[in-house]
């Protein structure tokens, strides 16, 4: 039986929600503005979202501010959030396919992918914080006998998340899940790529029983809608993930409006440094090539540098290469496809530049190298490695955000080590070697929030996630995630 036509049945008939949500109902942007949403798999239209203007995000954030304020998310039992948020990731897992395909029609990946990784782990990630947030204990200071100084953490507030469109429904679990966990209210703008999982996700978190107010989403354009939200004066933190430029946009406006806490989360150009020794080099090969041309590239910690040493580059490469040819690109609403379109025309448009800058700076594509799949009406871009790239050029260094592996060549550790390290980014890296000594000392020496050992991607919603340098600063995920959203406050007892 053919699968994808059951896909395709859905898919004409499904009607997303596309208004804003705040304080609990969906409402149009106050000056009835919209914006399009297009579909990457075939660029037909999805539907016209709302597009908040300045004035809707001031009624969000006052909802926001409204619903923390009655504290009845803020001041309730932790046990009574556990049970809302454990009731949302249930919620999500019940709407799995709904929301799997909002998510591959709204961004053209793989819906094999979006049912298996993107639900399930934003689901999994509400389960954790619901989990963890009535096992999170606050602290005595060892002070004197006759005073008691207690260390308790509180809600920030109305938190601002700013999310992307390469994993829309992951990101915002990342932000939203610990947010809420911690008692916060929050005002989620998704990216305007992405809007339709977003808004589905406010109405089953409502469902599950977040009160109105606390979880509010206003798509809208960047520099509108996002910019509102970076300089609202009543907004205590912004957790943002994005470019390097625009997350620099939100300290500028956190310093021009009330100095709010931000969090960025950037862009990166993370190395795969393979050693002379890294032993079986058809697995080192599939994992290179998963670990750039999953999700077509627009990854935020893709391992897009592929940093070898001179001795096993032929070698290595020709089995990259092997695993790229064999890579099915297609119609991501067919479950066969394992790698589907570029976000949108934009996107496509900066990918394929750089695909010229690279043929101009004397790089040599070895597979792919171009558009495909141009009948379908869609975006898609061919698996593609270029060799001979110079670290210091523009396709060694800058972001291209889509399915093209740049391959730099070296000779001996300490040489591959400081090309790894020759980046502005540091979100992740890893080293593929046989010896154990060495593994722990480059570990050691990379630059980077998150370094793999003979692995690649590996991630759970246990382990915190972020850069250093230009990938930004603060961290996803764990228990760490939750001081990001909140404050400690000292309470000294005169006995
Ligand atoms: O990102 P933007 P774009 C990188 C990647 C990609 C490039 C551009 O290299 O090619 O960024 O992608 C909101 N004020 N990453 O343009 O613009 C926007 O609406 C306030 C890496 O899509 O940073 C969206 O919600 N907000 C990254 C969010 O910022 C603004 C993931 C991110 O969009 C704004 C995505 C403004 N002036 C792109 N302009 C990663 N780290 O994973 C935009 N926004």
């Amino acid at each position: 039986m053919d699968m994808s036509g059951q896909w395709h049945e859905s898919a004409a008939t499904i009607a997303p929600r596309t208004e804003l949500f705040i304080g609990g109902a969906f409402t149009g942007a106050a000056d009835g503005a919209t914006f399009t949403t297009v579909s990457p798999r075939d660029g037909t239209v999805i539907a016209e979202v709302s597009a908040a203007g300045a004035h809707d995000v001031d009624r969000a954030v006052a909802a926001a501010r409204t619903a923390f304020d009655d504290g009845g998310w803020a001041n309730a039992a932790p046990r009574h959030r556990k049970a809302v948020l454990l009731r949302l990731a249930e919620l999500i897992r019940e709407n799995l396919e709904e929301l799997a395909l909002l998510e591959t029609l709204d961004v053209g990946k793989p819906i094999g992918e979006s049912l298996r990784v993107d639900v399930p782990s934003a689901a999994g990630c509400f389960q954790w914080y619901a989990e963890a947030l009535d096992k999170t204990y606050d602290e005595i200071a060892p002070t004197s006998r006759d005073t008691l100084a207690m260390i308790t953490r509180e809600p920030l507030g109305v938190v601002g998340a700013v999310v992307p469109w390469n994993y829309p429904l992951i990101i915002t679990s990342w932000k939203i899940a610990p947010a809420l966990a911690m008692g916060n209210s929050v005002v989620l703008k998704p990216a305007e790529q992405s809007s339709l999982s977003a808004l589905r996700l406010a109405e089953l978190a409502a469902e599950a029983g977040v009160p109105d107010g606390v979880l509010n989403v206003v798509p809208g354009l960047g520099p509108v809608a996002g910019a509102a939200l970076g300089r609202h004066p009543d907004i205590d933190k912004i957790a943002f993930t994005g470019s390097t430029e625009v997350g620099r946009r939100f300290l500028a406006y956190s310093a021009e409006s009330n100095g709010k806490q931000v969090s960025l989360e950037l862009g990166g150009k993370s190395p795969q440094l393979v050693l002379a020794d890294a032993e079986d080099l058809p697995a080192v090969a599939s994992a290179i090539a998963w670990g750039i041309f999953y999700n077509a590239g627009q990854t935020c910690n893709a391992g897009s540098r592929l940093v070898v040493d001179a001795r096993i580059h032929d070698e290595l490469l020709a089995e990259v290469v092997k695993v790229a040819e064999g890579i099915t690109v297609g119609d991501p609403l067919d479950p066969a496809t394992e790698m589907g379109a570029i976000v949108d025309a934009a996107q496509l448009d900066r990918v394929l530049g750089y695909l010229d800058i690279g043929r101009g700076e004397g790089a040599e594509v070895v597979t792919g190298g171009g558009r495909i799949r141009q009948e379908s009406g869609g975006y898609f871009v061919a698996p593609t490695i270029l060799d001979g790239v110079r670290n210091d050029g523009r396709v060694g260094q800058e972001e291209i955000f889509g399915p093209v592996l740049s391959t730099i060549t070296f000779t001996g550790e300490e040489e591959g080590v400081r090309l790894a390290n020759e980046s502005r980014y540091g979100l992740a890296a890893a080293v593929w070697t046989s010896r154990l000594s060495t593994a722990h000392r480059v570990a050691r020496s990379l630059r980077a929030g998150t370094v793999w050992v003979n692995t690649f991607d590996a991630s759970d919603v246990m382990t915190p996630f972020g850069g250093f340098k230009d990938s930004g600063h603060g961290r996803d995920k764990s228990l760490h995630a939750l001081d990001a959203y909140s404050a400690l406050k000292t309470t000294w007892i005169n006995l």
